[in-house]
């Protein structure tokens, strides 16, 4: 193991790694479930874990990362809020002999080499998952697919290719459909709720067919917002989530949303394994994806039981 030296407090023991973690923030039930996979898994791998919540900024998870690199940390984890930004910081780990993972967000390709490797989802597969359920289940729309859609964080990686995969599958799969409004919801309950109000007052709900929400979050803050409109979620329009939380899949089985792509946030243990990996100068592979499911109305009650988060 790196690091050298012996451990003092922090509650490290034996040879354990000293990891950085700039998590993004905790503004989802994913992300939670995201920090306590990883806390868990660090404290039985027997690693000190310093983490720091970047509270969806930028400039919080920059100081953080420069912060480790003081304490010269043996590794930093890194879950970029958003894309683009970071070639400087990680010039300065690389600069300082610290090896960068990225854990669930990727970074620009641009910075591809001031990383070691990434851990997480393929937002733009999710994305396609959408994508298709959506083609297949508007195909006899006649008069065109009016859809709304709730974006993610603006510049993150899940928000910009969690659309363009979605789109993606409709344009080849040759669907007639309208974009009626698009706009970012920054991941939460709020502000996804706050849209979805600015895009009834505006465009009304009659005639939109489909909801496609970038994550649980927001697509439960627009069922609120569509009941107090006095419209029934799931039936008048019809809904898409990403993420796959308890929360969402029980929005599901009551009736008011239609189709659930899985994000999987409990990697911990499987992102421990990667930085040893990393830190032991193992050969890594650049983009290890966590592997996920998608779940429709026949089966969301048979899945809410297994649901972790
Ligand atoms: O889908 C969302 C969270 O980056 C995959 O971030 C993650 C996303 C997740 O806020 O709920």
């Amino acid at each position: 193991c790196g690091g050298g030296g012996d451990d003092s407090g922090d509650g490290g023991s034996g040879n354990g790694l000293v990891i950085g973690f700039a998590q993004v923030g905790a503004e989802s039930a994913w992300r939670t479930a995201n920090s306590d996979s990883v806390k868990a898994a660090a404290e039985a791998a027997g690693h000190t874990l310093k983490f720091v919540d970047g509270q969806q900024e930028q400039e919080t998870q920059i100081s953080a990362v420069r912060d480790f690199i003081t304490q010269q940390v043996d590794a930093i984890v890194l879950a970029p809020v958003v894309e683009t930004g970071w070639t400087d910081v990680l010039q300065e780990a690389e600069d300082a002999g610290i090896p960068v993972i990225l854990a669930d967000r990727g970074v620009e390709a641009a910075d591809e080499d001031l990383y070691v490797t990434r851990l997480g989802s393929d937002f733009a597969e999710e994305g396609r998952k959408a994508g298709a359920w959506a083609a297949e289940t508007f195909a006899a729309d006649a008069d065109g697919t009016k859809i709304l859609e709730l974006q993610g964080t603006t510049g993150s990686a899940p928000a910009n290719d969690r659309k363009a995969g979605f789109f993606e599958v409709l344009d080849s799969e040759g669907l007639n459909y309208e974009i009626v409004d698009s706009q970012s919801g920054n991941f939460t309950a709020e502000e996804g709720k706050a849209v979805m109000e600015t895009f009834i007052t505006t465009h009304g709900l009659d005639g939109i067919d489909l909801l496609y929400a970038h994550n649980d979050e927001m697509g439960l803050g627009a069922i609120q917002a569509i009941e107090e409109a006095g419209k029934v979620p799931g039936k008048d329009i019809q809904i898409i989530i990403v993420d796959g939380s308890k929360a969402g899949f029980e929005a599901g089985v009551a009736g008011k949303l239609n189709y659930i792509v899985e994000c999987n946030p409990v990697f911990g243990d499987q992102l421990m394994e990667v930085v040893e990996s990393v830190v032991n100068g193992d050969e890594v592979e650049k983009f290890t994806p966590v592997e996920e499911g998608v779940f429709d109305a026949t089966q969301f009650e048979a899945e809410l039981p297994n649901r972790q988060f």
